[in-house]
């Protein structure tokens, strides 16, 4: 199957790889597919499939197409076997149940995270029908900093905004934060999509990040620039617990008319002191 979709899909699975984001089987990528996108590979699916449990509902996104890793699948391993390692699924006409149409070809299921990847997506669609696009990997800096940072949103926001100027202006909704909770499940995936909702970036405390977005570049492209901020951050965190200097709260509202974005208000509190952390 050689269209755009795959080759696209095939190179985020292949960047994140390459980061170092996807050890062993760790993350996974989904994307809903467009009509036109179904109809080009129609000849290779297989409407036979048997019906499984998705463990979650979403009716938003009743009968559609969505390309998916499989569980215990390596993203390092989507280029050299992509049948193997990725699926097509349908949703059946209330979103309960998903079918494998293409793919996954010597047996598994979809990504162990697919509830919390449906959720978002059908949250997603609700909010933009074009949002098409949920990537979740494992960036080392990102999950280090949940270790020590508070795991409140708007501190998480603003201390990950301070660390680079285009952050406010890539994800000026700022990022939600998951405590620690039980991966794979629906629980997780209700928390998830509830930040989903209205922002992009979604960090799950002592794990990893999911984001979302219109299409694979803007999307792995958000993931980076949250890691490239938290690795950042890491780095001066180990010089010192304090800045000497940093972009003032000022600073980021000055950013919107130019840059013509809303930035999240919450994250641009007035800090006590340049201790790193402290709201
Ligand atoms: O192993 O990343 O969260 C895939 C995962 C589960
Ligand atoms: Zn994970």
């Amino acid at each position: 199957m050689e269209t755009r979709l795959v080759r696209d899909f095939v190179k985020t699975c292949t960047d994140g790889w390459l980061q170092g984001w996807h050890e062993r089987n760790g993350g996974n990528l989904s994307y809903r597919m467009k009509d036109a996108e179904v109809e080009e590979v129609r000849e290779y699916l297989n409407e036979d499939a048997e019906w499984k449990d998705v463990g979650t509902e979403v009716p938003g996104l009743a009968n559609e197409y969505f390309m998916v890793t499989g569980s215990g699948k390596y993203m390092r391993n989507v280029q050299l076997d992509f049948e193997d390692s990725v699926a097509i699924i349908r949703l059946n006409e209330d979103g309960t149940r998903y079918k494998i149409v293409y793919g996954l070809i010597n047996g598994g299921r979809p990504t162990s995270e697919l509830p919390s990847h449906l959720m978002n997506l059908e949250v997603l669609k609700h909010r933009d029908p074009e949002m098409r696009i949920v990537y979740h990997a494992h960036p080392a800096n990102t999950i280090a900093l949940t270790f020590v940072l508070p795991l409140d949103d708007a501190v998480f926001t603003r201390e990950i905004w301070e660390m680079a100027t285009e952050c406010p202006v890539v994800f000026p909704q700022g990022i939600g934060v998951v405590p620690w909770m039980v991966p794979g499940g629906k629980e997780i995936g209700i928390k998830t999509s509830e930040i989903m909702k209205t922002r992009n970036v979604a960090i799950w405390a002592h794990h990893g990040m999911f984001v979302c977005g219109h299409d694979f570049d803007e999307t792995f492209g958000l993931m980076h620039t949250v890691e490239k901020s938290a690795e950042i951050l890491v780095k001066v965190m180990s010089m010192s617990d304090r800045k000497l200097n940093t972009i003032t709260p000022q600073d980021f509202r000055d950013l919107q008319k130019p840059f013509n974005i809303t930035l999240d208000e919450t994250a641009l509190y007035e800090k006590k002191s340049n201790k790193i952390g402290e709201r």
